[in-house]
């Protein structure tokens, strides 16, 4: 999740009147949805309102290029490490000689615009020659501009129980920072199992994009986070290839997959200066560090956190939901 936002927060819809009338008439009608803590609900699920008002914004008015690649997943799942892959993975062979990767003093959110926030409007601001869009939106929620177009997605999830605990620090800790009191971890907990957190239900998030994955299995390429764990070469190589540009023998032979890999490793990352100490979005109400998006990087991390009653409980419900689905998420 890119940031956990006031409700009250106005997006910036531009200098115009009409955008300014626009932004009012979705505040309008986002005030009579039903609303749950900080979180609206709209076609079957949850969100901070000022992501829910770029995505109605970007529903009516985002037009992809026809090259553009979706970076799509749901919060905390390993957004951040799939963004840095692939723009590494697609710029690469920008870089030549002494040019260095943008990666290593831009953190990864600042390479790759967010659908419902930085691209909430047609006509945008952005690097054409990267064609990565990222977006947290469900599935069924993405402009039918994109679904009906030959844009390709990569979809990212990951084990309910450590995405609910990524997303539980994360939000906690900026809450703390905005003075505000972060919910405990049993209520966030109750609220997840639920189906209450941002973008939430967590279950159906996944669910959409695993049946669009095999309804559309040449557009849609579905990861889990363990999975790219376990064999992050193997995966890099595969995004390459979905991407249409797959490392060349001669690339192959000379390091660069390995050297993709390590410039984007949890190590590596949060380590840099930009991302020890650096702000998102500084010029906004709604700042905050980069290093919030850089914890522990670990599989696992929930028995940490939660009991394994907790854990138990968690599980069940995933399996119950994804029932029939065919999908199995790594526990
Ligand atoms: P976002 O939805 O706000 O973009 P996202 O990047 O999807 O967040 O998830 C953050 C998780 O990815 C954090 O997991 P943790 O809380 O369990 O530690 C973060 O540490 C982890 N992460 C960030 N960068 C990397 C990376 N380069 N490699 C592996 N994991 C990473």
């Amino acid at each position: 999740m890119e940031s956990s936002l006031p409700s009250t927060q106005i997006l910036d819809f531009g200098e115009t009147a009409e955008g300014e009338n626009e932004a009012k008439s979705y505040k309008e009608m986002i005030s009579t949805f039903p609303r749950v803590r900080g979180w609206s609900y709209y076609e079957g699920f949850w969100y901070n309102s000022m992501f829910l008002e770029g995505l109605m914004s970007a529903q009516d008015n985002f037009i992809p290029q026809s090259t553009d690649i979706f970076i799509t997943s749901c919060p905390k799942t390993g957004t951040t490490w799939l963004k840095s892959l692939t723009f590494a993975i697609c710029t690469r062979t920008r870089l030549s000689g002494s040019s260095t990767s943008s990666l290593l003093t831009k953190m990864p959110h600042d390479c790759v615009p967010l659908l419902e926030y930085d691209l909430a409007q047609n006509p945008i601001k952005r690097d054409c020659a990267v064609p990565l869009v990222s977006t947290h939106v469900p599935y069924s929620s993405l402009p039918k501009s994109i679904v009906s177009s030959c844009c390709k997605m990569i979809y990212i999830c990951r084990d309910a129980k450590d995405a609910f605990v990524s997303l539980w620090y994360f939000v906690a800790e900026l809450e703390r920072s905005r003075n505000m009191e972060p919910l405990s971890l049993e209520e966030a907990f109750e609220l997840f199992c639920n189906g209450i957190s941002s973008y939430g239900p967590y279950w159906d998030h996944v669910l959409g994009y695993w049946r669009a994955s095999l309804e559309f299995p040449e557009k849609i390429l579905f990861l889990t986070y363990e999975e790219m764990k376990e064999d992050t070469t193997a995966h890099v190589k595969k995004l390459a290839e979905f991407m249409g540009c797959s490392f060349t023998l001669e690339e192959e032979e000379e390091g660069e997959v390995q050297k993709i890999i390590s410039m984007c490793s949890f190590e590596k990352l949060s380590n840099l200066e930009v991302n020890k100490n650096g702000k998102h979005r500084a010029d906004t109400s709604f700042a905050s560090k980069n290093s919030v998006f850089f914890r522990k990087g670990e599989i696992g991390d929930w028995a940490n956190n939660l009991t394994p009653e907790m854990g138990a409980r968690l599980d069940d419900i995933m399996e119950q939901k994804l029932k029939g689905s065919g999908l199995k998420l790594p526990r």
